[in-house]
């Protein structure tokens, strides 16, 4: 007997963050982030939606993940019931949005794998109870900014720094953040597509100084490209942006075109084809780790929890709660020795604080199946 899914709450959130992120594409002040609560008649399940206000890392944004949640995805669970594959297969003949399909998707997931009480570690086939945990840190005005946010995220334990690069932005901080911490800090970069193969003379100078990799230099769909770059670069190449399903890490592996992949599960579709990459990754000898969206604890939980699988080999952008926000909306993600342990409740394991949530909601809509 399927259980039947009565209705899915669309919630915005207005999540201001301890200070301003800022990348190639743009800077953020405050997430406005929606939330997904998936309703049956014996319980609830609940995820975020990655998409960001505006569409400058990828095509999706907020309003419109809503839209097209409230008139086809949603409309599309009826016949599924609660059956996160089923819901996957019924939101196939809906191209793309896959941010979107996703937030839907972990909401109906945590809803079963509470009905069942397992948790998404176990269900997902966590390897390990706890997850290294590095940092992603913004383009800054000056470099002196740069090594100040860098010695805080050092002292609190993250073990390894991310720098976001742009042009004019790229060795003058690798260097100074390699002199000042050391050969043994763990550091890589991420441009988000910022840099054409015409810059891969400048890209070649970050090879002095031992970078676990450079991510995403190149255009969301340069996988051509990223391939010639990846034969003149002795820095190891990760994908991002380009990596929307398990389909194109095949592709990106089998061209050369990355030899290390950074698994968001928004950016593919949601949990369950983020663990087909990481599947197919694992199967070539590729290692993985997990990125991040700025999410929320309710984002989170679940991304330590995929982040436990064997394998993701190399640390994350799973930072703790107080990287990105004054309040959470869940219990605070806390780092203890640069680690977070992987949440052993049912589903995700962690749920929205209702005090915090209700103060932090801009607003509510019920789309009742
Ligand atoms: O490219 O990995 C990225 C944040 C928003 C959009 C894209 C990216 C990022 C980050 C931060 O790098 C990851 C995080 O800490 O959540
Ligand atoms: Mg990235």
């Amino acid at each position: 007997m399927k259980t039947k899914i009565s209705g899915v709450e669309l919630r915005r959130i207005a999540m201001p963050l301890v200070a301003p992120f800022r990348t190639s594409f743009g800077v953020e002040s405050s997430r406005d982030v929606l939330v997904v609560r998936v309703v049956t008649p014996d319980g609830e399940g609940w995820a975020e939606c990655a998409a960001m206000s505006e569409p400058r890392y990828c095509s999706e944004y907020v309003d419109g993940a809503q839209d097209v949640l409230r008139r086809f995805l949603i409309p599309a669970l009826s016949g599924s019931g609660l059956d996160a594959d089923a819901l996957g297969r019924a939101v196939e003949p809906f191209t793309g949005h896959r941010m979107a399909k996703s937030a839907l998707q972990t909401a109906v997931l945590d809803a079963q794998l509470r009905a069942s009480g397992e948790s998404f570690g176990s269900f997902l086939g966590a390897a390990r109870d706890r997850v290294p945990c590095g940092v992603s840190v913004g383009i800054m005005d000056t470099v002196g900014e740069l090594l100040d946010a860098v010695e805080g995220y050092v002292a609190e334990g993250y073990v390894r720094i991310k720098l976001k690069i742009e042009p004019g932005w790229d060795v003058a901080p690798v260097r100074a953040v390699r002199e000042r911490f050391g050969d043994d800090l763990l550091l890589q970069v991420d441009a988000n597509a910022a840099y054409s193969l015409a810059d891969a003379g400048q890209l070649a100078k970050l090879d002095d100084f031992g970078l676990l990799m450079i991510e995403q230099p190149l255009a969301n769909d340069d996988l051509v490209q990223h391939a010639r770059l990846a034969g003149r670069l002795r820095t190891p190449l990760c994908l991002d942006e380009s990596i929307e399903s398990a389909a194109h890490a095949a592709a990106a592996i089998e061209l050369g075109a990355c030899s290390v992949i950074n698994v968001k599960p928004a950016r593919v579709g949601g949990y369950l084809e983020a663990r087909r990459v990481h599947d197919v990754a694992r199967a070539h000898g590729v290692p993985v780790w997990c990125g991040g969206m700025l999410e929320t604890g309710i984002g989170r939980a679940a991304n330590v929890a995929l982040a436990a699988l064997p394998g993701f080999t190399l640390p994350g952008d799973t930072s703790g709660s107080s990287r990105y926000f004054a309040t959470d909306v869940t219990e605070p993600f806390v780092l203890r020795e640069g680690h977070l342990d992987v949440p052993t409740g049912p589903g995700l394991g962690v749920e929205p604080l209702p005090d915090v949530l209700a103060e932090v909601t801009t607003s509510r809509e019920w789309i009742a199946l």
